[in-house]
This record gives structure tokens, C-alpha cells and sequence, in this order.
């Protein structure tokens, strides 16, 4: 790219001037993407490009720039060629001289609009170094999907030397215990003859023996449970180890490896709270997460469960979800230490409190934004807390979310636990340059705490769980919420390059379900919840006055679109009704009725969830909604929501999720494997979940006029015909029942863990210089700005200042 541009503006000497000058005109520092493509397309207008062929270059170079930096001389352009694939570049604004940059330089470029009088070196963080032995995926295809490539990799490693790779593989087994009970063989490998004559006894036996009427002999010719419940799957394990004696191959490995009972206690860490299984959703800072984890939990409970009985050992899982214990509990149950999982046969909230510096607990509900200062002795305390309930070290380490996850890796430093990390929102994606302006979002953020801690929790992490493959390396036109945390600039703090790395093995997607318990189509009449109506009724259309609801529907024979979140800005909730409000014909076709937030005012004791109230009411009184919308600021239980989606499936609705940026969105699957129509965001997760025109509807929430025109489309077709209603309905119902169940979460991550589990142990991996690395940066970044959020000096924690 680089040697075609350089030619083309030696060769196009004016064109180039022509398209470069108006982006200096714009006056601004920091160019996005859009303003390229915008100028771009006003030089179209005027002149005519497609007459111009030259113009080819130029476009892929706009096409591929995702900012771009003004400076007096300079416009200097940071090129993405593929995700985690940049390259970086300056042309001189007159003479229009071509120049490379190094990243740092970039970087360095950055800050200096920011702090003009910046002299000296800055802390440059790189992982690099750290990376050299760590598997690569090359293609960018194949991002997400590193277990795969790991296997193969590393399994060709292990058997390069057959002889030893068989002995690694003998010794593990020899080694492997759960629960203090060895499991598989006691102090001796069994060699391949002993594992023949294993199968030719079994091959006598009953094939549906259990495994209790012949471990005596199983004991006397070595081998200890975890083969089988029965005689057949025990000679079917011996089987898939002997073709891997014989010949090894990673699928081979795979297969045996997902059989060894490895995994019985887990500990997922979701701090913040507000964490419990009633009264909780909706609130700040609680949402979606909290569904994922108890979902989680269970599947994963289940899972253990179901393997150990084929695996034939007699241990009892175990799943805690770690959060904080909130006194000030609000009449919930966020006060109480221990609250079993309803639907999970031994899965617990463990909730363990923040304490002061002297001990005391913090009795009230703090923002996940604010909560850094807690963490380290949180940590200590959940240690201890959870090796007591245990009575051991868990086998694995779920963090969620930034807090999660950096308790996660103290965790895991501390105890030597496999560590896998779910970020389910990673706020530097949600806000523009929440990099670079670090410090105007200090007073309510404390971004680089946060940053920080995300960093280090990367890196230490051995796996990282995603839901969607945008999440890590974004799309061809937009930045992955993982990619952006590679190169990026913290002015007066410190520069990051190759924070992280996209093709890294230990990036895999495994995406979340819809509990089918509650969230199942339409059409499954015997399941339905019919004795809810009159409650929905009420919900939906009731005349009845209450403070929890604005709106009545005059016109209730009309479809309606629906829609259901939390009442953030970024939600974008108010955007819907507002669309709604200035589109006389979708108003004539559909009624609104959306769930969210609070609707007298007092009752919300959130910031941003008080504006965005007074906006839907300003909203709802500008055009005279009260007939055509209704808002419910009630929070509604699994049970109810669920046949919610269903009545207005029932009616031909629709369900629209209109966020500016939603990282994956459960309320789309939900309402999909209802059978309910989605018009959801194209700003992160819903543009993968959803295949535009079949499953559902991209939607551009900011272009209010083209999302009226998307629903109303899709409205007057199915007015006029109800398979096109249909159509998209079954659409999907067959994506979420392909794509998103917990059942394959739980298989996929189980397997995840058992796979990487091994390879810790067989590689013997040395992350000592990158745990003393991370461990130098968390003392000497991390720690002084969490101290300076607990000191209300936040934003003044500038080291060298
Ligand atoms: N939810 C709910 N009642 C509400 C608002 C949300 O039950 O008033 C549930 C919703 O069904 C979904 C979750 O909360 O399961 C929201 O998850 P999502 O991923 O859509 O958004 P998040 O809140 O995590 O950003
Ligand atoms: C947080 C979010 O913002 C949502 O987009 C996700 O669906 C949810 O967590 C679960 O991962």
C-alpha cells in the first residue's frame, strides 16, 4: 500500500493536494474514518470519480485509515490493512512527501495535540517480547478459534520426538488427580500392552456393566476411575488412547484429553454487583451480565455433572460466583454471604464485602467505576473466603468484567489456576478517544485504572472468552473492542504498543445462549405461559393509572414494536422514541411500547438514568406520544419478559434494539428464539448475531430517517403478506437454536479449560518474565491511581508529575 501510495502522489500531484486539503480544512486534530470517507465522497459529488482510475489507490488508502492526525506540516494516518494488522504513515501537507511511521512515533504525535509542551521520554508498555514463544494464528480468518490452532500446533510440538511426547502424555496421567483421588491410573503408567489387554477383557464383559462391578480388576491391572460408567465407554477411552499412542495426532489428543475428569470446582468472579438472582436487573451497572453468569453457572454445573457420571467418578461439582457483600442491601439479597443458585444443583453467590483501610466493611452500593480502590483486598479476602468453602484451590478461574478479571489474575497468580477471562463490555469501545482524553473522564470513569487493570488481566489471562468474532478483531471497517486495546496512548501516563495480540491462540469464541427454559418460540403453544395474559394484558394495554407507566394505547389492535434495557444513554432508548415520535407513518402502523428505567424521577438514584428519564418524557410530550407509546419503568421477572416477547410475536410485532454500541446483546437472542422480528444495532455484537434480510435487521441507530424507512418496510410487507413476517421469524429461531445455546457453551468452554489446562502442565510454559513484568507494572502504575481514586485526588495520580 505504502509503495502505491508514494507513487500515485509523485505521479497525481494535484488530485492528491485536491483530496488531502479539505481534511487540513476541517480544523479539528483527530480525524476519525468517517470524516475520510465523507471527504472522499463530496470530491465524488463534485467531480466524476468513476472517470478517474487513478482514484482506485486513494480510496483503498481512505478505505483503510481509521484516523488520522493534523498537525501544522503534517497529516500523519494510522492504516489498517486487517485487524491487529496497522501500519503507520505521515504526507506532508504541500510538498506532499511520503513518510513511515514507527507506531510509538504515531503515538508520541497524538499526545503532543494534547499536551503541546510534552518534552522528555514517556513510559512505553510493550508485550512483545513477551509474546515470542506464544502460539500466532496467521490468517485473520481464524481469529477466535485458537484452541483449534493450538492443538495442532502444540500437539505437532509434543510428538516431534514421539518416544517422549507418548511419555508426557503416560506421565500426566500417572500424575493426574481431582480431589485428592487419583483418577485413571495410580502410581504407574499403564504401557500400551497393558491397555490391549485391558480392552480384550472388557470386550467379554456386559457392555452396559458398571464401572463398581469390575474395578476390582480394573484396580489390580493399574488403572484407577474415570474411564467409564460402564465397561463399553471404559474400553472407548482405552481405545482413543491407544490410536493416540499409536498415532498421535492433535484431534486424537483432543478427543482423549476432553475425556480425563480434570475440572470439578470453579470459581467465577463478577464483583461489583449489584449480583443476585432477584430485584437486581435494570439497575446501574446491572444487566445482561448477571443473566450470563447465572446461566453460566448452571450449564457449566450441568456439564461437570453430566461428564462425570459417564466418566464414571463419584465427585460432586461445585460452582461459586463471587461478588460483593453490599449491607445497604435495598431489600435484596446482596447483604447475605451465601445464596444457592435456583435451577443448580451446588452452585452458590459467595459474596465477600469491601473493606476500608481499617477494616471496616463499605455498607453501601459503590459504581463499578469507582470501585479500583477495593479490589486488592478484596482479593485477599475472597482467597481465603473461597479456599474455605472449596476446601482446596478451584481448578478454574472465570473473571467477568474488568474487576473480575484483574481479581481473577491475582488470583491466579497466587494460586497457579488456569484463568480465563469474559470482558462482556469492555468500556474503551463505548466512549470516543476515552484514551486520549483520559482525564476530562476522571472525575466519573477513572478510565486508566481501568485500562490498566484490563491490560494486565490480558495478559495474564491463559484464555479469553468472547461471544462474538467482532468483539476481538472488529470488522473490515471497524476496530475490534480487543484490537483497540493494542496501540493506544494514555497522554501524561504511559504509551501502550502491542498491548494486546488478536491473533493470539488464546482468544476463542464461545458464544452465550438464551436460557430456552423461559425465552422458546411462539408458536411451542403446550409450553406457553397462557395463565400470564391477563398480567401482560394489563402490562401492554391497561388503563389503569400507575407511577410505573406512562402511555395508554388507543389503537391495541396494532402491531407493536417493543423494546427492553437498561435506561443508559448508550442504550439509546430515547433515540427510539424519538424516531418513533417524528415518523407520522410508523406511528400510523405500530405502536411503541418500551421497558426501561424509572418513570417518576425520584426513583432512580442513577445520573445518567435521571436524564435520560427527563429526555423520554420531553420526548413523549414533544410528540404527543401518550396514545401511540407506552413506557414501563417496571422491571419484569424471566417468567413474565419471556412470554412478553411471546404476545407480541403473537401480534405480528417487533423487537428493536437500537443501542449506539451493544458489545454482544441478550435481549436480541432472547426476543429471536421467541420468534419475534429483531431490528437490532450494527454497532458491535447484533451485526454478527443477526444475518441482515434472514435472521432479522441491521439497524443504523443514528440515522433515525433510514431506521423508520427499515420498519416501516418490513411493516406494510407484512401487512400485506404474513410470510414475510414469517420468514424472518423462523429465521430467528434456526440461528439462535444453531449459534447461541448453553448447552454448547458449557461443552466448548469445559473444553477449553481441560485442553489448556494440559498444555500448562505439558509445556511447562516459563511466564515468570511476563508475571514480574505485569507484577512491576500493577505496583507502579495500577496501584498509585487506584490510591488516588481512594484519595478523591484521581486525575492528579499522574506519574512524573
Ligand atoms: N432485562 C430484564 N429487565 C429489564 C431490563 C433488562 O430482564 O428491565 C434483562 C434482559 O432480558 C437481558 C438482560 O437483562 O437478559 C440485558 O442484557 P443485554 O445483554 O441485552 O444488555 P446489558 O444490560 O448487559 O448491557
Ligand atoms: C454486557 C453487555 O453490555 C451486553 O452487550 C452483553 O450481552 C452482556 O454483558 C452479557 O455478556
Amino acid at each position: 500500500m505504502i509503495d502505491r501510495l508514494r507513487a500515485f502522489l509523485a505521479t497525481h500531484r494535484q488530485l492528491a493536494y485536491a483530496l488531502l486539503r479539505p481534511l487540513a480544512d476541517l480544523g479539528r486534530p483527530f480525524l476519525l474514518h468517517t470524516d475520510l470517507e465523507k471527504s472522499l465522497e463530496e470530491y465524488c459529488a463534485r467531480e466524476d470519480c468513476n472517470a478517474i482510475a487513478e482514484l482506485e489507490t486513494i480510496k483503498a488508502f481512505f478505505t483503510s485509515t481509521q484516523e488520522a492526525i493534523v498537525t501544522p506540516a503534517w497529516i500523519c494516518f494510522a492504516l489498517r490493512l486487517a485487524p491487529g494488522r496497522w501500519e503507520y504513515l505521515r504526507i506532508h501537507q504541500e510538498q506532499l512527501g511520503l513518510e513511515p511511521l514507527e507506531v510509538d512515533e504515531f503515538l508520541r504525535l497524538k499526545e503532543l495535540q494534547i499536551l503541546p509542551q510534552q518534552r522528555g521520554p514517556v513510559l512505553t508498555v510493550d508485550f512483545a517480547p513477551f509474546r515470542q514463544n506464544r502460539l500466532r494464528l496467521r490468517n485473520e480468518e481464524s481469529i477466535g478459534h485458537g484452541l483449534v490452532y493450538m492443538n495442532r500446533q502444540l500437539g505437532g510440538q509434543l510428538f516431534a520426538d514421539i518416544e517422549s511426547g507418548r511419555k508426557r502424555i503416560l506421565d500426566f496421567l500417572t500424575l493426574h488427580k481431582l480431589n485428592g483421588q487419583p483418577l485413571m491410573t495410580f502410581d504407574q503408567a499403564p504401557g500400551f500392552e497393558d491397555l490391549r489387554q485391558a480392552v480384550q477383557f472388557l470386550r467379554r464383559l456386559p457392555k452396559a456393566l458398571p464401572w463398581a462391578d469390575f474395578a476390582a480388576e480394573m484396580a489390580r491391572r493399574g488403572f484407577a476411575p474415570g474411564w467409564g460408567n460402564t465397561a463399553e465407554r471404559t474400553a472407548e477411552t482405552m481405545r482413543l488412547l491407544m490410536e493416540l499412542l499409536d498415532a498421535p495426532s492433535a484431534q486424537n489428543l483432543e478427543t482423549f484429553m476432553d475425556r480425563i475428569p480434570m475440572i470439578s470446582q470453579v470459581l467465577i468472579l463478577s464483583i461489583h454487583g449489584w449480583f443476585a438472582q432477584d430485584q437486581v436487573l435494570g439497575r446501574p451497572d446491572t444487566g445482561g451480565q448477571v443473566v450470563y453468569i447465572l446461566d453460566q453457572a448452571r450449564a457449566l454445573e450441568r456439564e461437570m455433572r453430566q461428564r462425570f457420571i459417564a466418566q464414571g467418578v463419584d465427585i460432586e461439582p461445585r460452582v461459586l460466583i463471587a461478588t460483593r457483600l453490599i449491607p445497604a442491601a435495598d431489600g435484596t439479597t446482596c447483604n447475605e454471604r451465601l445464596e444457592s443458585v435456583n435451577g443448580g444443583e451446588n452452585v452458590q453467590i459467595l459474596r465477600v464485602p469491601f473493606r476500608e483501610e481499617n477494616g471496616e466493611i463499605v455498607p453501601q452500593w459503590i459504581s463499578r467505576f469507582a470501585i479500583w480502590p477495593y479490589l486488592e483486598r478484596y482479593a485477599e479476602d475472597l482467597e481465603r473466603e473461597s479456599l474455605a468453602e472449596f476446601g482446596r484451590r478451584p481448578d478454574l478461574l472465570i473473571g467477568n468484567y474488568s474487576d473480575g478479571n484483574l481479581v481473577a489474575s491475582m488470583l491466579s497468580n497466587r494460586l497457579g489456576v488456569t484463568q480465563c477471562n469474559i470482558a462482556h463490555a469492555l468500556e474503551k469501545s463505548k466512549y470516543l478517544f476515552a484514551d486520549l482524553y483520559w482525564q476530562d473522564h476522571e472525575e466519573t470513569h477513572h478510565f486508566a485504572c481501568q485500562f490498566t487493570a484490563d491490560l494486565i488481566s490480558m495478559n495474564a489471562a491463559d484464555i479469553v472468552v468472547t461471544s462474538t468474532y467482532q468483539e476481538i478483531a472488529g470488522t473490515d471497517d471497524e476496530i475490534g473492542q480487543y484490537e483497540s486495546h493494542q496501540d493506544y496512548t494514555l497522554p501524561r501516563l504511559y504509551r501502550v504498543v502491542n498491548g494486546v495480540d488478536v491473533y493470539d491462540a488464546k482468544f476463542n469464541i464461545v458464544s452465550p445462549g438464551a436460557d430456552a427454559h423461559y425465552y422458546f418460540p411462539y408458536g411451542e403453544e403446550k409450553k406457553r405461559l397462557r395463565f400470564l395474559s391477563a398480567e401482560i394484558d394489563e402490562l401492554l394495554f391497561g388503563h389503569a393509572a400507575g407511577e410505573d407507566r406512562r402511555g395508554v394505547l388507543t389503537e391495541p389492535d396494532k402491531p407493536i414494536l417493543f423494546s427492553m434495557a437498561r435506561l443508559d444513554h448508550i442504550k439509546n432508548l430515547t433515540g427510539l422514541a424519538e424516531l418513533f415520535g417524528a415518523s407520522p407513518r410508523l406511528r400510523q402502523l405500530a405502536n411503541l411500547v418500551i421497558i426501561g428505567g424509572h418513570i417518576p424521577v425520584e426513583r432512580s438514584g442513577d445520573r445518567e438514568e435521571q436524564e435520560e428519564i427527563h429526555r423520554m418524557h420531553a420526548i413523549m410530550d414533544q410528540y404527543h406520544l401518550d396514545g401511540e407509546m407506552r413506557w414501563l419503568g417496571t422491571l419484569l421477572d424471566k417468567n413474565v419478559a419471556g412470554e412478553l416477547y411471546r404476545c407480541v410475536a403473537d401480534h405480528r410485532g417487533a423487537f428493536v434494539q437500537p443501542a449506539l454500541f451493544e458489545a454482544f446483546g441478550l435481549t436480541v437472542i432472547e426476543a429471536m428464539s421467541s420468534g419475534l422480528p429483531v431490528f437490532a444495532t450494527r454497532f458491535g455484537g447484533p451485526l454478527e448475531i443477526i444475518e441482515d434480510g434472514i435472521s432479522g435487521f441491521h439497524i443504523d441507530p443514528t440515522d433515525h430517517q433510514g431506521t423508520a424507512g427499515r420498519l416501516i418496510a418490513f411493516l406494510e410487507a407484512a401487512q400485506g403478506q404474513a410470510e414475510t413476517w414469517e420468514a424472518i421469524s423462523r429465521g430467528g429461531i434456526a440461528r439462535v437454536a444453531a449459534r447461541y445455546t448453553w448447552q454448547n457453551y458449557a461443552e466448548r468452554l469445559m473444553t477449553l479449560a481441560r485442553i489448556y489446562g494440559f498444555w500448562r502442565y505439558a509445556q511447562g510454559m516459563d511466564r515468570a518474565p511476563l508475571r514480574r513484568y505485569l507484577e512491576m507494572f500493577y505496583h507502579l502504575q495500577w496501584r498509585p491511581l487506584a490510591a488516588a481514586i481512594a484519595s478523591g485526588a484521581s486525575g492528579t495520580a499522574v506519574v512524573g508529575e
